[in-house]
């Protein structure tokens, strides 16, 4: 597949968007190159998003643009970690301390567009285990460093690299693991929720509203360039981090999560989940530069199979290494 938007390709990227905005309508496997079924009812849905998006867009102009994030305070700086990814590449990781919360997003939420979809149940979880998450999406250049490679649609050092594979991010991981001599994976879906909201119940990390998502996050409203009007990726950690620290979990690119996705994953309590013990496609969190706010909830749960690419509607990552290694 070609990393160039061919009118088949953003057929399927409006598909894999309108499967979002569906929610837990839909729950087949979604591959890039899926023949598309949907009504013309969810192509109206997703278009009235963007509308809707570009709207308050323009309402909050300069509210939705943030400049480089500013100087951490010392307590904060002390919760990091940085991994010599060799060449003078470097990794940044945030402690993320263990805890309790509510994973997945009320009945009652509502959204100006959807709101809470099916496959979002409330169930308390609890991560026994504090642990350290990269504050960004691994950038082009981390990972060129580390694979040798760079397959991204979008060039930039510190764009996030995608489109790879869930099983391209695993290797790097892989990689990262035995150069370093660290405990480094993907999160699970549940420590990814729980670092994006940080302490915070409500439909993003920072509050529930649609008009300050762009403080935050690159995502459909906001990712285009002024001069081209070109959609794309932007530089890792340009935008406000949540309180935890970490940059871009609301869009720039999707992330890949360890679990196989199911659809119900109950309401039941649980301890340290890490998803159905196998399955035909995993999960990704957060939403991207191409999707609409409902997509970059903290609760929106994306998914795809582990070889198949989001191409360039984005399929990216960020690690997590063990606390105590
Ligand atoms: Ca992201």
């Amino acid at each position: 597949m070609g990393r160039h938007p061919s009118k088949s390709v953003l057929f399927s990227i409006i598909t894999l968007a309108c499967l979002m905005v569906a929610g837990a309508q839909a729950q087949g496997l979604v591959k890039k190159d899926a023949s598309p079924v949907r009504t013309n009812g969810f192509l109206d849905d997703f278009a009235a998003a963007q509308k809707k998006a570009s709207v308050m867009m323009t309402n909050a102009a300069e509210t939705a643009r943030s400049g480089p994030p500013t100087a951490r305070p010392p307590a904060e700086a002390a919760r990091e970690r940085v991994l010599n990814l060799g060449n003078t590449v470097t990794l940044k990781l945030a402690l993320i301390p263990k805890g309790i919360f509510l994973m997945g997003s009320p009945a009652t939420e509502k959204d100006p567009e959807h709101g809470h979809a099916d496959n979002e149940v409330q169930h308390t979880v609890t991560i026994s285990k504090s642990f350290y998450m990269g504050v960004t999406e691994v950038t082009q250049k981390q990972y060129e460093t580390v694979m040798g490679k760079n397959p991204s649609t979008f060039k930039g050092p510190n764009n996030p690299v995608d489109p790879v594979t869930w099983d391209e991010a695993v290797e790097f991981c892989r990689k990262l693991a035995a150069k370093t001599g660290k405990t480094i994976r993907l999160p699970t879906e549940a420590e990814w929720e729980y670092a994006c909201r940080a302490g915070s119940k409500t439909r993003f990390s920072f509050g529930d509203a649609d008009a300050d998502l762009g403080v935050y996050a690159w995502y459909t409203a906001n990712s285009a360039d002024r001069t081209t009007g070109v959609k794309s990726t932007h530089p890792a950690g340009l935008k406000k981090p949540n309180a935890w620290g970490l940059y871009d979990m609301h869009g720039n690119v999707w992330e890949w999560c360890s679990d196989w996705y199911t659809a119900d994953y109950g309401p039941d309590s649980q301890t340290d989940p890490a998803g159905p013990a196998k399955g035909a496609i995993r999960v990704l969190r957060g939403g991207s530069w191409n999707y609409c706010s409902w997509g970059c909830r903290l609760s929106g749960r994306g998914r795809i199979g582990p070889d198949g690419q989001y191409d360039v509607n984005g399929g990216g990552f960020r690690v997590v290494v063990a606390e105590k290694d």
